[in-house]
């Protein structure tokens, strides 16, 4: 099942600067979508798009903000005048993935992007509450390179891997609210004696690409990783819980702050939390072995701090899908989000 997209969405995807008859038509629409202050899942769309066509338009002034909003743009705190992104960005379509939470009116998104005169060359993930059709938070990240978040990514297969969240089988058993709940709140914690039963198509992305392990020295696997719920998956007692629960398509994302090290893989790097003990001891071996057997410059392991937003669809009593989506600060970092 799809959802109904506002049709002048399409208008400004490919069209930065010329956009004000779409968007004038966008603003109109929200205003009048419902007749009380609640905004339903066409008036989340609405302002999604607006958001996105603010953007290129490098004008915040056109959204219906709040008074007080509070919003931060790859984990920093910044008025949207002074993000990159209301500079930078000059294409966005309508999102690839977007869950819809009219309960707490929430909502969570992601596409590619382009930047100046790159061409989808970038990720933008975000979150936003909306309080009486107002604008409340802006939680923006943008993948712009493996440094960014220490992770892979892809903006180009993006698109194409997030079509089946959008569209999950017609004849699907949708979990309850609760059980979305439990989902979110199990994600970070594995004292949760919630079973999870991992379904065996299940998706796993890291920032839009459906993971192949290379291995640091190019000898690794050259199948897509699948989902897993390890008993040994990070943890953060702080977790941000329900920060959008879609009903409609199970889908449910859940914060987290991550302490953990960026460690040479090879001639790249790669973060790996501190609660994957085993991972990090077998970096740290690695790198031993190198550093005896050859003198390729390597990056020395560094602290670093993960703020992640996992994102994971749910339904016929089994996890569909599952994604990391992870922007790093330095060491011992809190989120502006969990103050
Ligand atoms: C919107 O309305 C629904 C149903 O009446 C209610 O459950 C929900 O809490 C409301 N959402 C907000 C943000 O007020
Ligand atoms: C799991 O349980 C241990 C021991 O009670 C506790 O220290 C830890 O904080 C718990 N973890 C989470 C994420 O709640
Ligand atoms: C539950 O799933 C059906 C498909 O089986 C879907 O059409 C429907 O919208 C879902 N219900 C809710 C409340 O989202
Ligand atoms: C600007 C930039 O570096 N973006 C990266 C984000 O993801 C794409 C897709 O793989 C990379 O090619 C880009 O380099």
């Amino acid at each position: 099942m799809k959802f109904p997209f506002v049709t002048a969405a399409a208008v400004f995807a490919f069209a930065a600067g010329a956009t004000a008859v779409p968007l004038a038509g966008l603003v109109e629409k929200s205003v009048s979508s419902t007749s009380d202050n609640n905004c339903s899942r066409e008036c989340m769309t609405t302002i999604v798009d607006q958001i996105l066509a603010s953007m290129l338009l490098h004008n915040p002034e056109i959204l219906p903000l709040a008074q007080t909003y509070y919003a931060t743009e790859n984990s920093h705190p910044a008025a949207l005048g002074m993000m990159t992104l209301w500079r930078t960005v000059t294409s966005a379509g309508s999102p690839s993935l977007l869950a819809i939470d009219t309960t707490s009116g929430s909502a969570y998104f992601a596409l590619d992007i382009s930047e100046g005169s790159d061409t989808k060359q970038s990720v933008l993930w975000a979150r936003i509450k909306v309080v009486n059709k107002e604008i409340t938070e802006l939680e923006l990240y943008v993948n712009r390179s493996r440094g960014d978040h220490g992770f892979s990514f892809s903006a180009a297969e993006l698109p194409e891997n997030y079509e089946r969240w959008m569209s999950p089988p017609s004849d699907r058993q949708n979990a309850t609210r609760e059980v979305l709940e439990s989902l979110s709140a199990a994600t970070f914690n594995p004292n949760s004696t919630l079973s999870v039963t991992v379904a065996d198509d299940c998706q796993f992305t890291e920032e839009g690409w459906s993971v192949i392990d290379p291995g640091p020295d190019g000898d690794g696997s050259t199948t897509p990783l699948g989902c897993s719920w390890p008993d040994s998956r990070p943890a953060d007692t702080n977790a941000r819980l329900n920060l959008v629960i879609d009903e409609q398509n199970g889908i449910v994302v859940t914060g987290a702050i991550i302490p953990g090290k960026v460690y040479p893989y090879g001639k790249i790097s790669a973060f790996i939390p501190n609660d994957m003990t085993e991972a990090q001891e077998q970096q740290d071996e690695w790198l031993a072995k190198k550093k005896a057997s050859s003198d390729m410059s390597l990056l020395a392991p560094t602290a670093a701090t993960g703020e992640t937003l996992q994102v994971l669809q749910y339904y016929n009593g089994k996890l569909q899908g599952q994604q990391v989506m992870l922007y790093l600060s330095g060491p011992d970092m809190k989120s502006a989000w969990s103050a």
